[in-house]
């Protein structure tokens, strides 16, 4: 026993960078083994890219000084000129609003954005273009502004059957309809109607490789084929857009301007972030004391970026980031290291969480998880009992039982050789990806006056919480399965819908994509819903935590355990490298 008390003693803050600590604990002997001894699995994951010292010495721009700070603040003035310009017409305007969005610089013009689609709502509605229209509909939808499906209506043939063959030549216009159509909630058929003819058509296009089309316009119907906005991460994407935009004929060289100063401010403001959190994580030790855990914080903390967009979101980023990790290695005690044996114990554990002779049956790595845990969680409820009046713990805790006896759940189907139907897999499986105590603790942070009721709909596990969970776990499926079946697992969506369909991988992969669209339209009709009970920013983190996994496993390949070469670049752009 005091070995162990030795090896988890904490290291003063101050020592944190000091060679002779780093040295000291490098050889501590951990507290389990990384090879595969006595039967256990191997994430066969390879080692930080990042280690501690080179995150902690990051200080590659000085772009949170005055003069940058000073500069952005003269572009956004001229910016908001061009915004609300009379002499701008409602199409330039809308097309400005969009590009704001994708270049992640919409925030600082929130206010004003709202303001012009609520004044000019439906002025743009023409019934000869459908492009105007479209674009229209969907920034609305967007910003939470109502918006009917009939406004697509006078696009439709007589009988209202399918839309007019002669828009088929108007190319900017079915890619704003496909763009679009994606914003649709549950039994919108007009809606659904627009996406399958709007695909088919631009596909064809492509096919045809029209030379009629720019290539401009040929890279953006490609990038919107593959992802359509509505499922694009604001942040992690806005450089790859500003690449794009800045080889375009029309491009707003102000526009431009803001975006570079601003993402370089940002990535300022990100790497301090960041820094705070790798010093929690090497404080912890968990990577040291459990090799075979995946040693991802700067990949947990890129989540958080796509999760959580506002700026002034520091403090619940940084937190988020710690949860992700704590996810991430509880995951991989039970998918990897864990026995059977072992996983029962720590389910009992969570389940008497504060019984101290449960905690004492683990053994000493899976103490180390328990109580480092168990510190972040009452940090947490700390802070939102000081500052919203409401002690959250109890809720924080379900969640985090729902989530390790969904676990054990899984555990139990592997060592079973148990093979799941996708249904009964599936209601499972969107608890066991740990969405929940992510949008738990994002509840508590983005709500303003926190009411009991709201509390409890919350850890009932609303549709909204649901449906960002399902689409977290099918596109984490696409990424990941293949892999992890072959190292031993649960079968995941693709398996089990390849078993019970006697299909191939391909089309499992399609059925799950159309799964995936189906709940979009769930995580639409909740985001659009007047008396939801959630806030705004919340329903926008729930949509994003989505979005970030459809990102981070974007060609079926994961960019989080595997380090995915594809998220590894937009990683370094949005994080390590200043915008030149
Ligand atoms: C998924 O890993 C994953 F990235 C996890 C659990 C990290 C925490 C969650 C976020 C950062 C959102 P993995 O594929 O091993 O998960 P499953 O559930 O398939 O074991
Ligand atoms: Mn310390
Ligand atoms: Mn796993
Ligand atoms: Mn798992
Ligand atoms: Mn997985």
């Amino acid at each position: 026993m005091s070995s162990l008390i030795m090896q988890v003693l904490p290291i003063p803050k101050h020592f944190h960078n000091s060679p002779a600590v780093r040295r000291r604990a490098s050889s501590v002997v951990p507290l389990c083994c990384s090879l595969q001894t006595g039967g256990r699995r191997s994430g066969g994951y390879q080692p930080a890219l990042w280690d501690f010292d080179s995150i902690q010495l990051l200080k590659t721009t000085n772009c949170e000084d005055e003069r940058h700070l000073t500069k952005r603040v003269d572009l956004i003035g001229q910016v908001k000129k061009m915004l609300v310009d009379v002499g701008v017409n409602d199409v330039a305007r809308l097309e400005l609003i969009d590009e704001l969005h994708r270049l992640g610089i919409s925030w600082h013009f929130e206010d004003e954005i709202i303001e012009i689609l609520y004044s000019s709502h439906r002025s743009w509605v023409d019934p000869t273009d459908l492009y105007s229209t479209s674009l229209g509909f969907r920034l609305l939808r967007q910003y939470g502004i109502p918006v009917s499906q009939e406004v697509f209506d006078c696009f439709k043939n007589d009988k209202g059957t399918n839309f007019k063959p002669s828009l088929g030549n108007d190319i900017k216009g079915l890619l704003q309809l496909y763009e679009a159509s994606f914003l649709q909630t549950q039994g919108e058929e007009t809606l659904e109607l627009a996406k399958e003819f709007a695909t088919n058509l631009l596909h064809k296009k492509l096919e045809g490789s029209d030379h009629e089309i720019d290539n401009n316009l040929l890279s953006s119907i490609r990038g919107a084929l593959e992802f359509p906005a509505h499922w694009r991460v604001q942040m992690p994407n806005a450089r790859s857009y500003m690449n794009a935009y800045k080889k375009r004929a029309d491009m707003n060289p102000t526009v431009f301007e803001l975006a570079k100063v601003d993402m370089n401010i940002v990535q300022a403001q990100f790497q301090q972030e960041l820094q705070e959190t790798s010093r929690w994580w090497e404080h912890t030790r968990l990577a040291q004391q459990l090799p075979f855990v995946r040693d991802r914080i700067v990949e947990c903390y890129l989540w958080t970026t796509g999760v959580l967009q506002r700026r002034e979101h520091r403090y619940e980023r940084i937190m988020l980031t710690k949860i992700n990790a704590l996810v991430t290695t509880i995951d991989d005690v039970f998918d990897i290291y864990g026995t059977l044996e072992e996983l029962h114990l720590f389910t009992t554990a969570i389940q008497r969480w504060g019984d101290n002779d449960s905690m004492m049956q683990l053994p000493p790595y899976m103490q180390l998880c328990f109580l480092a845990l168990q510190d972040f969680v009452i940090e947490m409820g700390y802070d939102i009992l000081k500052e919203k009046g409401f002690n959250s713990i109890a809720y924080t805790q379900k969640t985090w039982v729902d989530l390790i006896e969904s676990y054990l759940i899984e555990a139990k189907w592997y060592y079973n050789g148990y093979k799941p139907s996708m249904e009964e897999y599936i209601k499972n499986a969107w608890i066991s990806i740990g969405g929940v105590p992510i949008l738990s603790h994002i509840f508590f942070r983005l709500t303003n006056s926190v009411k009991k009721e709201d509390v409890d709909r919350m850890h009932q596990y609303h549709d909204a919480v649901r449906a960002s969970c399902t689409i977290l776990r099918l596109a984490d499926d696409m990424g990941t399965s293949l892999v992890e079946v072959e190292r031993g697992d649960v079968p995941k969506s693709l398996q089990c819908i390849m078993n019970e369909k006697k299909c191939g991988v391909e089309d499992a992969r399609k059925h799950v994509r159309s799964m995936i669209e189906e709940t979009w339209k769930l995580m639409n009709t909740e985001m659009m819903r007047v008396d939801s009970p959630f806030s705004k920013h919340f329903l926008e983190a729930a949509a994003n935590l989505g979005r970030m996994a459809q990102f981070v496993y974007q060609d079926g390949s994961d960019g989080f355990g595997m380090q995915h070469s594809k998220v590894n670049n937009l990683l370094r752009g949005l994080l390590f490298e200043p915008y030149a």
